[in-house]
């Protein structure tokens, strides 16, 4: 039975979004693993429900369910071990919790009010009242000024950038995980936002594009608002 993927859609159910779905859309094309896509949108938590929470990703490989982005790539790299992901490598878990804890907050700073705009009109209630209560502003005041954000993220990719000036990808000569958590997180803004967050003329900004060609291109066809 073919590997299914519960992942985060706008109204449109191709239209991908959530930075922990692309590392897993990343990690199955990596090791060549054909899947369903399952889309999902906010509030269908009892679609959810068999997986024993309320959050995306969720890999369905036969009878077994995983979810959390993290163990998934984990349980991929054990399950299938051919072209390893390397989530072996304790220090990986460094870089996930830095893409989660510094990359995401400085990236929503500039784009979560545009999230409104791609999914479901009857989601975006929720949407609105569970973000706001998290910032505890608007969302238009979370990202009032964020031209000027724009700036202080450059300087947020620094560690990627020196990493970048000794090697073609984060993962060393060839793609690994680390490469998809981040590529993952910048999916994110790239693909609910016109808004573009990514410094021009810079080392990032080529990796990135990168490694979107990869896998066919997958996810530089991805849609976007
Ligand atoms: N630590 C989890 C985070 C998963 C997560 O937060 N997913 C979001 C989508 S980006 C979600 O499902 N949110 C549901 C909601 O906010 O109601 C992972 O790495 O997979």
């Amino acid at each position: 039975m073919a590997i299914r993927l519960f992942e985060l859609a706008g109204s449109n159910p191709d239209h991908l979004f959530s930075p922990y779905c692309w590392r897993t859309r990343f990690s199955l094309a990596h090791k060549g693993l054909d899947f369903e896509s399952v889309p999902w949108r906010f509030t269908e938590n009892d679609r959810l429900g068999f997986s024993g929470q309320n959050k995306v990703p969720v890999l369905v490989d036969g009878e077994t369910v995983v979810h959390d982005s993290w163990t998934i790539a984990t349980y991929l790299d054990l399950t299938y071990p051919q072209k390893t992901l390397k989530t072996e490598a304790a220090h990986l878990r460094f870089l996930n919790a830095w893409a989660d804890t510094v990359l995401h907050p400085a990236i929503a700073r500039m784009v979560v009010r545009d999230i409104l705009d791609i999914i479901p009109e009857n989601t975006r209630d929720y949407f609105r009242k569970s973000r706001e209560a998290a910032f505890g502003m608007t969302l238009e005041q979370v990202v009032e000024g964020r031209e000027d954000r724009r700036d202080a993220f450059r300087a947020v990719l620094n560690p990627l950038r020196i990493v970048l000036r000794a090697q073609p990808w984060l993962g060393g000569d060839a793609p690994d995980y680390a490469d998809y958590i981040v590529a993952g997180s910048l999916m994110w803004p790239r693909s609910v936002s016109a808004f573009d967050i990514m410094p021009p003329n810079d080392l990032v900004t080529d990796w990135f594009k990168k490694t979107r060609a990869l896998f066919d291109g997958m996810a530089e066809k991805a849609l976007r608002p």
